[in-house]
């Protein structure tokens, strides 16, 4: 979903620059199965910047599914599940409600990091917000811009590199449901964001990426000079290190420096456990040229285990220096 094919759908590919309308724009995939309605009557009165701009208030469904091979996906629309399950994109203010459809023959759930929910929204047993089989519920997500609480301090907002999951699928943890592919990304823009053309999602999820093992870790493909978004994810029992060849990244919410001050770190490699996730853009090929760029997993034993994968970088003409990559 949030692979190659993503950058088809998408309704415009040159940069744009997030606004509530435009953030909705680019993201076809929720966009076509929810409509914008406005935001009246959802706030919710957190006392900081959320008041000023409600944004928008959009439906979405979600369908939870057993896939051919036996793995569990989410999916826009019955049949269509996909692991990771289709990225969910809010600008801060928005709030969305999701309906989760349970296709399965397992209680499951629909559980996020990141944004604000109430206690009915958990997706967990313990909170009594799961879903039977055959079952359906409304989970709804809220978000909010930045702004300075009662007491002076500084709130964050919601804008970052999200996720979503399963929480109940094999264990009141969702152990299972995140083992067999019950898993996929969120992205809360801030205003004023840049827009990337494509978008890349990364989970290592155990010794896989995105549930493909044995050396068949997805290929990502962008023209050289397209900004690229990649959103990385870890799930499961081991820690990983996320590495992308020839691009490198800010250490930061969006991964783009602010300027020339921006003091915040420079890299090409970051270590993420469990439930982590981040995400950054990289302009492709930038000083560096189209070509087979590997990103893989830098635990050696774990990319030797096959935790490595290809970020094609083409020319304009559709050209890769070095031909078509082979995996061995
Ligand atoms: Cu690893």
């Amino acid at each position: 979903m949030t692979d190659s094919g993503a950058g088809k759908r998408r309704l415009f590919s040159r940069r744009a620059f997030a606004t509530g309308a435009a953030a909705a724009a680019v993201v076809p995939t929720v966009l076509g199965a929810a409509a914008p309605k406005d935001g009246s009557g959802e706030g919710n009165g957190q006392g900081n910047g959320q008041g000023k701009d409600k944004g928008t208030v959009r439906e979405l469904t979600l369908y939870m599914e057993k896939l051919p091979n036996g793995e569990m996906g989410y999916g826009l629309e019955p049949g269509k599940a996909t692991i990771p399950g289709p990225l969910i994109e809010l600008t801060e203010g928005d709030t969305m409600h999701i309906e989760v459809v349970n296709n399965l023959d397992v209680a499951a759930s629909l559980h996020v990091h990141g944004v604000d929910y109430d206690v009915a929204s958990d997706g967990t047993a313990l909170n009594d917000s799961v879903v039977e089989p055959g079952g359906r519920r409304t989970y709804v997500w809220r978000t909010h811009a930045p702004g300075r609480n009662k007491d002076g301090t500084w709130d964050a907002g919601s804008a970052g590199y999200w996720h979503y999951h399963d929480h109940n699928v094999g264990t009141p943890h969702g152990t299972g449901g995140l083992k067999k592919g019950l898993y996929g990304p969120v992205i809360v823009r801030r205003k004023g964001d840049v827009l990337p053309d494509k978008q890349f999602t990364v989970v290592f999820n155990d010794m896989t990426i995105n549930n493909k093992a044995h050396h068949d870790a997805p290929t990502f493909t962008a023209v050289r000079g397209e900004r690229v978004e990649f959103i990385v994810i870890t799930h499961g029992e081991f820690f990983h290190t996320f590495h992308v060849h020839g691009h490198r990244w800010a250490d930061n919410r969006t991964g783009i420096l602010d300027g020339p001050r921006d003091v915040s770190r420079v890299i090409d490699t970051k270590t993420v456990g469990p439930a982590d996730s981040f995400g950054f853009q990289v302009i492709a090929g930038d000083h560096v040229g189209a070509g087979n760029w590997m990103y893989h997993c830098h635990v050696q034993s774990h990319s030797d285990m096959g935790m490595a994968g290809i970020f094609v970088v083409t020319e304009t003409d559709g050209t890769v220096p070095g031909g078509t990559p082979h995996h061995h």
